[in-house]
């Protein structure tokens, strides 16, 4: 990643109103083996749309291995890495998000889940790497899908919903429109100079999926956006998963559990490393509130859409748009 002069950056990444914001400690926490999950995940996606989960049962040894892997990949000449770009939106990334000119302090690689769907970045990531990035990967993602499949179904539950896999089902469909992204947020001095402000690593912006589903090292970085707009930061915790409602999940409870807008700042003097998985439908799944959850007279709040249509409107946003308006009943 090349340093950029502070001019550079000034134009770029600074947050200005941003003050420093100490580490919050009213990030909800849900025990998966906890007999009363599923009434937590339903409190704290009602609440903050965010939640952080213990007890998950993916093998630590599975998130050490990724990252260690990860890591590999990241330190290679820039020249090797740009080998596997630009992204389209799969292969890797450097500072520049999405294709509308959107900018952050960080390199990334975008992956598909599909294993349908392999493309062509994709194969060339693997096959220059050692053979066991991929590997890993596919090891990582396999134990977070049941993970997150668990977490869905007691999401349903606690929502009332006869249809254990009203929501997991849309996942577990081979068609599922998912992918999996692993961000380096490298550590940034010139931030000490910035007289307090701050650098973005990747701007505000709410989930476009269902469901995400992150893990980091002990880096922070990470702030959402409770209801009341205020930002706080959100402690790391390498050893657990911190979960987002995202955009469809909001649409298919009409509102109930709220998007959570987040972002990420850049640290002066240790790199970030975290991997998200982002839960999608199939592509020409419609979205639309759940029959089983609305009310008797109650309406849609939204338009409906297909999920290719959402995703396509998405594609052509600026990473801080408010994506779902354009989607709203008027
Ligand atoms: C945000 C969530 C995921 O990281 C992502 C991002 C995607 C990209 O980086 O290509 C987008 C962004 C994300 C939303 C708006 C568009 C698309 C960049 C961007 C400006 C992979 C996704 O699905 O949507």
């Amino acid at each position: 990643m090349v340093v950029l002069s502070q001019p550079a950056l000034n134009q770029f990444f600074l947050l200005k109103t941003c003050k420093p914001t100490p580490l919050f400690s009213g990030i909800p926490v849900v025990d998966l083996t906890d007999p009363d999950a599923k009434t937590h995940i339903v409190k704290a996606c009602r609440d903050f749309g965010f939640f952080k989960l213990v007890n998950h049962g993916v093998p630590l040894e599975f998130m050490a291995n990724l990252e260690n892997e990860t890591l590999r990949f990241f330190k290679k000449p820039q020249s090797d890495k740009d080998r596997a770009g630009p992204p389209d939106p799969f292969g890797y990334g450097s500072k520049r998000i999405g294709p509308n000119g959107d900018v952050g302090w960080v390199e990334y690689l975008l992956l598909n889940t599909n294993p349908d769907v392999i493309s062509p970045k994709s194969q060339f990531i693997f096959r220059e790497s050692p053979q066991n990035f991929r590997v890993v990967v596919e090891e990582y993602i396999r134990a977070l899908k049941n993970m997150c499949y668990e977490v869905l179904e007691l999401m349903a539950e606690g929502l009332g919903i006869t249809q254990r896999n009203a929501l997991s089902r849309l996942l577990k469909d081979e068609k599922s429109d998912s992918c999996f992204r692993l961000n380096h947020y490298p550590p940034c001095p010139e931030v000490q100079a910035l007289n307090g402000r701050n650098l973005v690593g990747f701007g505000e912006h709410t989930d476009p999926q269902i469901i995400s589903v992150l893990r980091s090292n002990s880096t922070s970085g990470l702030q959402i956006c409770l209801t009341d707009g205020t930002w706080v930061s959100v402690p790391p915790d390498q050893t657990s998963f911190f979960i987002n409602v995202g955009d469809t999940l909001q649409v298919m409870t009409n509102g109930r559990f709220k998007s959570v807008k987040h972002r990420v700042l850049a640290d002066p003097t240790k790199s970030r490393l975290s991997m998200i998985y982002f839960g999608g439908a199939p592509l020409s799944e419609k979205i639309s509130p759940l029959p089983s959850l609305m009310l008797k007279g109650e309406e849609s709040f939204y338009k409906e859409f297909t999920w290719w249509e959402y995703k396509k409107a998405a594609y052509a946003s600026r990473l801080a748009d408010n994506r779902l308006a354009p989607f709203e009943k008027s």
